[in-house]
């Protein structure tokens, strides 16, 4: 018995070359953004890679056979199918041996990412607590992995769809490395800061692999969470975003929805509520993670490469 495996052409044309490669999530294709934008933001993300000589590897399961690196039709089957579940650490075994066809979250992506050898993951915004979570107890099986897995994941914070305080304390409590880059403070997704607690600044991706590798010398069994805030020009201001929110957490409770329905009927919430505008701001904050963590999986890349490093 084994998994079913199947790295794209490119994907393993780079693990033979030795060339960086990003790790990049599908629920926020499938799951995260309405057809057919959901489509061009994942071309767009993947030409991002390539301008910058970072092979990308978009991970799905597609007939119960994980995927590493997807072809232009299996993107679109993603983000145009309705059948397309949402795959979490959790559901892995099941959706490889039942033979779904899913999209990963960051927990699972992560998973099979680490499985590969891949170590730096760009995506949107993490799951985390979710308000409420004192009578829910709903929590992200995205903060077990990142306290779990030794990657480079790169995110502009988590958005304040949750209780963001909260899930910045547990971050702490799993012991998860979170650094901000060129910032102080803890990006709230569609905004540029929450306005929480203070978090470490690095400025350059230089640092950023450093304490990735010295994480992983002191053997760690963490991520390193960059946060990086949306750019300037997208962004949406706490005081615009806030009462938006608000309506969709009402629509939630009054619709009894639950479980991993959760974040993307929030998503769908505010998409409506802003007219598209959350979209935008969105795929720039997504985009502009491609382009951090494609540059930061180049720098590691070279980093590894040199002689006498530990992890040639
Ligand atoms: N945040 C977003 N867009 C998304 C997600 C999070 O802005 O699409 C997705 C990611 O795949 C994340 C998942 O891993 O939602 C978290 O879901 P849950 O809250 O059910 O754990
Ligand atoms: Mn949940």
């Amino acid at each position: 018995m084994s998994i079913k495996l199947k790295l794209s052409k490119k994907v393993r044309e780079a693990k033979e070359l030795s060339l960086p490669l990003l790790a990049l999530e599908s629920t926020i294709i499938a799951h995260g953004m309405p057809y057919p934008k959901n489509l061009e933001f994942a071309t767009e993300a993947e030409s991002i890679c390539e301008s910058l000589g970072v092979v990308p590897a978009t991970i799905a399961i597609l007939g119960g056979e994980i995927c590493v690196g997807l072809e232009s039709f299996e993107l679109e089957k993603i983000s145009n199918s309705k059948k397309i579940q949402k795959v979490s650490s959790r559901e892995l075994g099941l959706a490889t041996s039942l033979g779904w066809d899913g999209a990963t979250t960051v927990s699972s992506t992560m998973r099979i990412a680490r499985n590969n050898n891949i170590e730096v993951f760009s995506t949107g915004g993490i799951g985390g607590v979710h308000q409420q979570a004192d009578q829910t107890f709903d929590i992200s099986q995205d903060i077990l992995a990142l306290s779990q897995v030794s990657m480079l994941v790169v995110s502009s914070g988590a958005k304040s769809v949750l209780d963001l305080a909260k899930t910045l304390e547990l971050l702490e409590t799993f012991g998860v490395s979170v650094v901000g880059y060129k910032t102080n403070s803890f990006p709230s997704f569609y905004s540029r800061s929450s306005g929480l607690g203070k978090i470490n600044r690095v400025d350059s991706h230089k640092e950023i692999v450093e304490v990735f590798i010295n994480n992983q010398l002191l053997e760690l069994p963490c991520s390193t969470l960059v946060s990086n805030p949306v750019p300037v020009e997208d962004e949406i201001p706490p005081t615009k975003i806030d009462s938006i929110i608000k309506k969709a957490l009402i629509a939630l409770k009054k619709n009894q929805i639950t479980g991993k329905a959760v974040t993307p009927f929030l998503l769908d919430a505010i998409l409506k509520e802003t007219k598209g505008k959350s979209l935008e701001t969105n795929i720039s904050l997504a985009l502009n993670n491609v382009k951090l963590g494609a540059e930061i999986a180049k720098e590691l890349n070279t980093k590894r490469k040199r002689p006498g490093s530990r992890f040639q």
